[in-house]
This record gives structure tokens, C-alpha cells and sequence, in this order.
């Protein structure tokens, strides 16, 4: 009899347990956070020293976080371009932030490439897939994919709460509008209704986000939540008592010396916190997947601090930042916690993309793109299993053919095979060769030493530009070399 009721017991907790499963597997939430320019080594299970990130930390013992994850561009809008469509910026003909491609500097070398302000209404976004699935897609934060025409609302997104085409807001305090850096234009943050002075940015975003999760709960609807925190890109602006905090932890010696920066990185860290506590008091932690990222590499521009002017971040031991195809420019931070997919404490060194999550979270959410639908990025779902697992990639490929400012830098491709790494420079058609494995800081090159290894990555390189159709800069007929910068 004992017998019998046991397994009578067991037949049903297993009927509950399986249908709990299936229900679960059918439809899991997504949040995606994305940071803006936040360098790869910014966050405290990367390595930070000044900042303090401990949610971000929490999320990565939960979960898996990849040691060598790129960004698919060294600038903003290609990059979230990538991320919601599976395909690389330069086959969107996407390769520059939306207010950078009305016009480049006219008086260097090369005119850069043509590239969309827009994403074109005809790209599917994972939104647009996950919206067809009936989840409640929404947006909270930067949108910078175009004009009012190509708002978020037209690419899949049921709710936009502060998206526009622009890439940064004016100041991160309420009444977050004015005109006082970004070319003395009046920018504002759409959809949010009264604050009070002294509210923070990043934390107005939280507030929304957490409204979003609440929806979602009580409508009992599967959600896909992009969280695109503008922090901390410019302007660096952070809670006075948060500076003040970092500035006394101030010490040489540190990688880390801007306390503002450290500051906004804290209250994104924050933000982390709350969402995940707020899915967790919803009975929704099992079920979602969470995803945290940079968009690209970290800001190595200056801003004034105490008369000083000091760089935002440190990429270091990665060369160079935001805006260049130096590893400095390119890897960011990644971390995927998806309940009963990824172990605690995973940790992968595989090379990845941010152009993988398309595909990775169609996949999740039953919503695979079909087989002969392009797709330049791969499911990570192998590697959120086993993150000692290898993916089937050949070689990783970018393409900036464009100038930037801090530091500066010029129009160029890259491709990563393996352990190599070669950059063409198009203003001279100078290649460099670097070994990451050996030389991570990418300080030797290689390129006259290995010439035939260097050749065969360049012809790589080129025959994915033409298969890809990359557009290329055009010599520029005005260019005096005298004036050269
Ligand atoms: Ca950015």
C-alpha cells in the first residue's frame, strides 16, 4: 500500500514536473541588457579594480560568462544592428552610428564608406520574431536605429520607452533634455512622463524596465525585454554621492582612475540587481533567460575631472578602445544565465559574437530562423551547455570603414582565426599580423616576419568582403597630403 501511494505520488509530481517543463520550455522570458561603451574589462569578474559591479558579479556565478566575446563593431549602431537581425553590420550596409554616416571629414586620405542611417523596415528582428510568438517586446532605453520612420515600434517592439535615433542624451539628470554637448542640439528622452529633480538616468530606465516585468507577470505573457542602458556613455555624469564614494577608493596604481565613470558603472550595476531581484519576486527567475553585454569596447576619450583631463576606462591588457579594430576596441563583457541550460560558474573561452544572440535566442525561444534564411551568427546553445565546447566557425571577420577621433584611427578591416588576428589598414593597404594567444596586447606584428600567413588572412578577408558586399571608402580628390592630420 505504502508502495502503491508512492508511486502514484511520484507518477504525478513527475506528470507536474514535465508539464512545469514544457510550459517553461515553450516560451521562456528574454532580458537583454546592453551597456554603452562599457570596456571589457569594466566589470569586476573581469577584472575591475576601482569599480564595483557585485550584481553583474552574481549573475556571472549563475551563469556563464565568456572570457573572449566581441562586439560585432567598434561603434554603437552597427553593433545593436547585428544583435537584433543575426546578420553582420557590413552585409546591413551598416557600419557607422546613425549621425556619423550623414557625412564624414572630408579632408583625409579616403571618403568613408556609405553607410544606412536607418535600419531598413525589411530586416526581421528577433522582436519582430518573438512578437509573432506573442511575447510582449519592449524596448527600454537607447534605441540609435534610426529616424521616427524606423522607430522601435516598426522593428517588433510593442513598447518603446525612450528610444530615438539619437546615441547618447544630453545629461543623464532629469529633466534628461537641453542642448548642451552633441553639437548644441536640443535632445530630450521620449515617453517617460514626470521625474523629480536630481533622478538619474540609469535608474529611471530600472524603474521602466521593472514596470515592464510587472506587466508582463500580471498580463501573464511571455516577454522579450531589451534593456539598452545609455551608461556610461558620454556624457559622463553620475550621482554626486556615488562619485564622492569612488573618489576616496582612489589610489595609483589602480587600472581604473575616473570615480565618474566608476560611479555610472555602479548604478548600472545596480540596475542589474534590481531587475534580477524583480524576477525572482515574480516567480519569473526559472524561466528567464537573462543576457548581459557591452556593445562595444571600452571609451578611451577624455573628460575633464578636478582640472585634470582623464580617460574614461582602461581596456588593459587589450590594445586600444571604442572605435577601432584593436581587441581594445572589440571585446566586451558577455554573460548568459539561462536556468536549467547554463551551470554556475561557467567560464568560455570561445571566441564569440554578439551577432550569435540572434540566433542563440531565436533558437530559445522556439523561434529558429529557417535553414536557408543568412545568418551570419551561430546558436551558442552548445556552448551555454558545455562552455568547454568549440563552436563550428572558421574565422571571425569586421569591417569599419570609417575614421574615429579618441584615439584616432582609420579605415580598416580585420579578420580572427584561430589564434591570429590580422588588421588591413585601407588608407595604404598595410596589413598587421598578430598572434592573440601569444601576444594578447597585440604589441608584435607579425605581418613582415609570417608575409605568406599574413597574405593568406588577407585574401580570407577579401573574399568575405565580396561574398558579404562590403562597401569599401573611395580615395577622396581633395585630399592634400600637406594637410594631412
Ligand atoms: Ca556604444
Amino acid at each position: 500500500m505504502n508502495n502503491a501511494r508512492h508511486t502514484w505520488a511520484a507518477v504525478v509530481i513527475a506528470a507536474f514536473v514535465s508539464g512545469a517543463a514544457m510550459a517553461s520550455a515553450a516560451q521562456p522570458n528574454v532580458v537583454v541588457i546592453l551597456a554603452d561603451d562599457l570596456g571589457a574589462h569594466d566589470l569586476g569578474c573581469y577584472g575591475a579594480d576601482l569599480h564595483e559591479t557585485p550584481h553583474v558579479d552574481r549573475l556571472a556565478r549563475e551563469g556563464v560568462r565568456f572570457t573572449q566575446a566581441y562586439a560585432p563593431s567598434p561603434v554603437c549602431t552597427p553593433t545593436r544592428a547585428a544583435l537584433l537581425t543575426g546578420k553582420h553590420p557590413a552585409r546591413l550596409g551598416i557600419t557607422i552610428w546613425s549621425e556619423g554616416s550623414v557625412r564624414g571629414p572630408t579632408d583625409r586620405r579616403l571618403l568613408q564608406a556609405a553607410s544606412w542611417h536607418d535600419l531598413p523596415l525589411g530586416e526581421v528582428t528577433l522582436a519582430e520574431r518573438l512578437q509573432a510568438a506573442g511575447y510582449l517586446t519592449a524596448l527600454v532605453g537607447k534605441w540609435h536605429l534610426g529616424d521616427a520612420a524606423h522607430a522601435p515600434e516598426t522593428q517588433g517592439f510593442e513598447v518603446n520607452i525612450g528610444g530615438t535615433h539619437w546615441g547618447a542624451p544630453q545629461t543623464y539628470f532629469w529633466p534628461y533634455r537641453g542642448t548642451r554637448g552633441f553639437g548644441g542640439e536640443f535632445r530630450y528622452v521620449p515617453h517617460l512622463g514626470m521625474g523629480r529633480p536630481g533622478e538619474y538616468l540609469t535608474d529611471r530606465l530600472t524603474d521602466e524596465a521593472l514596470r515592464v516585468i510587472d506587466h508582463a507577470a500580471e498580463a501573464k505573457r511571455p516577454f522579450f525585454l531589451y534593456l539598452a542602458h545609455h551608461a556610461p556613455h558620454t556624457p559622463l555624469e553620475a550621482k554626486p554621492a556615488a562619485v564622492a564614494r569612488y573618489r576616496a577608493k582612489l589610489r595609483p596604481g589602480l587600472k581604473h582612475q575616473n570615480p565618474v565613470y566608476a560611479a555610472m558603472v555602479g548604478s548600472l550595476d545596480e540596475s542589474v540587481g534590481r531587475v534580477l531581484s524583480r524576477l525572482n519576486r515574480r516567480g519569473l527567475g526559472r524561466n528567464t533567460i537573462v543576457v548581459f553585454a557591452g556593445d562595444n569596447g571600452g571609451y578611451l576619450g577624455t573628460a575633464p575631472y578636478e582640472g585634470r583631463a582623464i580617460p574614461a576606462t582602461d581596456n588593459w591588457p587589450l590594445r586600444s578602445g571604442k572605435g577601432t579594430l584593436y581587441e581594445g576596441g572589440l571585446r566586451v563583457p558577455l554573460l548568459v544565465k539561462w536556468p536549467g541550460v547554463t551551470s554556475a560558474g561557467g567560464v568560455c573561452d570561445e571566441p564569440v559574437v554578439l551577432t550569435d544572440l540572434f540566433r542563440t535566442l531565436a533558437v530559445l525561444a522556439r523561434q529558429a530562423a529557417s535553414a536557408d534564411e543568412p545568418s551570419d551568427g551561430l546558436d551558442l546553445g552548445p556552448l551555454l551547455r558545455n562552455p568547454r565546447g568549440r563552436l563550428d566557425r572558421e574565422a571571425l571577420f569586421f569591417h569599419y570603414p570609417h575614421y574615429y577621433h579618441a584615439p584616432p584611427s582609420t579605415p580598416a578591416s580585420a579578420v580572427r582565426r584561430g589564434e591570429w588576428k590580422l588588421i588591413e589598414w585601407f588608407e595604404d593597404n598595410r596589413v598587421e599580423l598578430y598572434n592573440l594567444r601569444e601576444d594578447p596586447s597585440e604589441e608584435r606584428d607579425l605581418a613582415t616576419r609570417l608575409s605568406g600567413k599574413a597574405e593568406a588572412l588577407r585574401g580570407q578577408l577579401q573574399e568575405w568582403r565580396a561574398a558579404v558586399g562590403a562597401r569599401m571608402p573611395r580615395p577622396n580628390p581633395e585630399f592634400k597630403a600637406s594637410a594631412s592630420p
